[in-house]
């Protein structure tokens, strides 16, 4: 079961959407809400829900039909960093910072007990579905991150699965690692979506797909996949280090870090479109834009 949310006559609409692709209505603003509500029953979400819809008919609409929208209004996008080999390499090629025969910081932070994680967005910066992704401007080498996102309560519970996009600039991280925050967040460089699946019923979230298709004047020119079953940590480790000492909100998203990386001369172009699928999810599907240039009217 997945849950979306979309704009109907110019109201946000949160839905679950069963394995038949029937879309139910729900009678609650946010996937979070759903979660307490199902606690104060006493039963798990996917049980709360189908109490919900049962004898309900379905919305007589296709996913394609409807304006998706984020799937759920994270307070805060997390990250993780360096969590598979393919990243590692990478960074490593990336940055200034090797020396012969030395270890980098990436090398390091892979076989580290502590994980790398960092603040990647905040609601505001992050899009959904269909939204563009916006490129900086002070960068020549810049890619999607295809990530899995863990959609978590504040006491750090697992509650869904959904696709996350890391924008990331590997110049200006590759000049100089404590450049990271620069060269992950800036005006709409996160899109999550399309949908959310919840978390019980997803059979082994250690082996899902991943594919990454980036478009250009409507052509295939990167196709990329990889399996989470290549993740170095556990997602339980990984949330664990997010809610050591930390405040963490209910609808938080903690992506997984990246297992695809584009070939090394690609860098993204306003205009192209960036697909990422986990065939459990879905498939999150962003326009490339260049900045748009700031007026003084608009800021
Ligand atoms: O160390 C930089 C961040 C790496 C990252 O975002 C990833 O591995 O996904
Ligand atoms: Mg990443």
């Amino acid at each position: 079961m997945r849950i979306i949310r979309y704009i109907e006559d110019s109201h946000v609409v949160l839905a679950a959407m069963t394995d038949d692709r029937t879309i139910y209505p729900l009678p609650f603003a946010d996937l979070m809400d759903v979660v307490r509500e199902a606690k104060k029953n006493q039963l798990s979400v996917f049980c709360y829900i189908q109490t919900i819809i049962s004898g309900k008919q379905g919305v007589k609409k296709e996913l394609a039909e409807l304006h998706l929208l984020v799937p759920i209004v994270a307070p805060e996008v997390w990250a993780s960093g360096v969590t598979y080999e393919k990243s590692r390499d990478a960074r490593n090629y990336e940055t200034s910072e090797k020396i012969d025969g030395q270890e980098t910081c990436y090398d390091r932070v892979y076989h580290a007990e502590r994980p790398e994680i960092f603040l990647k967005s905040t609601a505001a910066r992050t899009v959904g579905p269909n939204d563009p992704v916006y490129l900086r401007s002070d960068s020549n080498w810049q890619i999607p991150e295809p990530e899995l996102g863990l959609v978590i309560t504040g006491e750090g519970e697992i509650v869904g699965y959904t696709i996350g996009n890391d924008m990331s600039c590997r110049d200006i991280e590759g000049e100089n690692p404590l450049y990271l925050p620069q060269a992950k967040i800036w005006k709409h460089s996160c899109a999550i979506g399309p949908a959310i699946r919840l978390a019980e019923t997803v059979e082994d979230p250690y082996n899902l797909q991943i594919i990454c298709r980036i478009y250009r004047n409507d052509q295939l020119v990167v196709e990329e996949s990889a399996n989470t079953r290549q993740l170095k940590r556990r997602y339980d480790e990984l949330v664990s280090f997010l809610l050591r000492d930390n405040k963490v909100f209910d609808g938080t998203v903690l992506l997984t870090g990246t297992c695809i990386v584009p070939p090394n001369q690609f860098t993204l172009e306003d205009g192209d479109r960036i697909e990422i699928e986990v065939p459990e999810i879905g498939v999150l599907s962003n326009p490339v834009k260049s900045p748009v240039k700031q007026t003084i009217a608009n800021k």
